[in-house]
């Protein structure tokens, strides 16, 4: 990546129904009434309005990590000992491990994302190019303004059977939230078309994507929804990571 540390938001999204296997795993692991975080790391938090699932990458391995005494983080000890330098853990160095879990057993828990319009919760999806080399490893799936992520979805609906999972997790409306001159209200699905991308393994198109869809989206996009609607996105920005700090609902990490 370029020069300089990279500045992540950290978005909580909250576990509240775990699937049967990770709840077989976990047992005995956690405290009676413990909170437990997917961490997702994020380049655009104006866009977590359009949330509609969680993405693990199903052969990575996950901590879950205690914060307090009620809360816990799930990411990769990689991000974990991270956090642990930046003041995220109450003792410096230290990220307590409490379990670990394969990411392919998370696949269908059912999570709350912040500010997503999907208020009822989205699900935990498998995305085959998650790195974990980068970020926490989970990574929030945007399907309106992320090609990666909307090309992810799409061949999630498309193979449903094949990846054990239910269509309709995959299917969740994909709300508009940013408007830009070239691309409309729906960027990602905009420029995977023009693209032709068929696939999510499409990485030379998808990175060219990507980039199209970050500078248009940036400098040129306006908010459709939110307290921010109306504003510029390099303006809103700011403002709504600012938000998501303030209600404990994200916090910085840098990597
Ligand atoms: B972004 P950079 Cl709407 N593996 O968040 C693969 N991708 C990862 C990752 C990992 N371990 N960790 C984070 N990411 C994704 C939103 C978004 C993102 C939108 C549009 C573009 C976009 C919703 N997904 O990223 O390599 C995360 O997805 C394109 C720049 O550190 C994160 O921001 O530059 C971004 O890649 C970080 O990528």
């Amino acid at each position: 990546e370029g020069v300089g540390p990279q500045e992540y938001t950290g978005i909580k999204i909250k576990v509240f129904e775990w699937t049967e296997d990770a709840m077989a795993q976990l047992e005995g692991k956690l405290p009676q009434g413990a909170n437990v975080y997917m961490v997702a790391a994020t380049l655009r938090p104006e866009t977590m309005y359009g949330q509609t699932c969680c993405f693990v990458g199903p052969s990575i391995e996950y901590g879950i990590f205690q914060v307090s005494e009620t809360d816990f983080y799930l990411c990769t000890e990689r991000a974990a000992r991270n956090m642990a330098y930046q003041k995220i853990f109450p003792e410096e160095g230290k990220y307590p491990c409490v379990a670990n879990i394969l990411g392919s057993a998370l696949v269908g828990s059912l999570v709350y994302a912040p500010l997503s319009v999907h208020k009822s919760g989205v699900r935990v999806l498998p995305m085959e190019t998650v790195l974990a080399t980068k970020g926490t490893g989970v990574v929030t799936s945007v399907p309106s303004d992320s090609p990666d992520d909307y090309a992810t979805v799409m061949d999630l609906a498309k193979k449903a059977e094949y990846y054990k999972i239910k269509k309709e997790w995959a299917e969740l409306e994909i709300p508009p939230i940013i408007k830009t001159p070239s691309y409309g209200d729906k960027t990602a699905e905009f420029l995977v078309k023009k693209l032709k991308i068929n696939s999510p393994k499409d990485a030379k198109q998808l990175a060219e994507a990507k980039e199209l869809a970050y500078k248009e989206g940036f400098y040129q996009g306006i908010m459709l929804i939110g307290d921010f609607a109306g504003e510029k996105v390099e303006v809103a920005k700011p403002k709504v990571r600012e938000q998501l700090i303030k209600s404990g609902e994200a916090f910085a990490y840098a990597e």
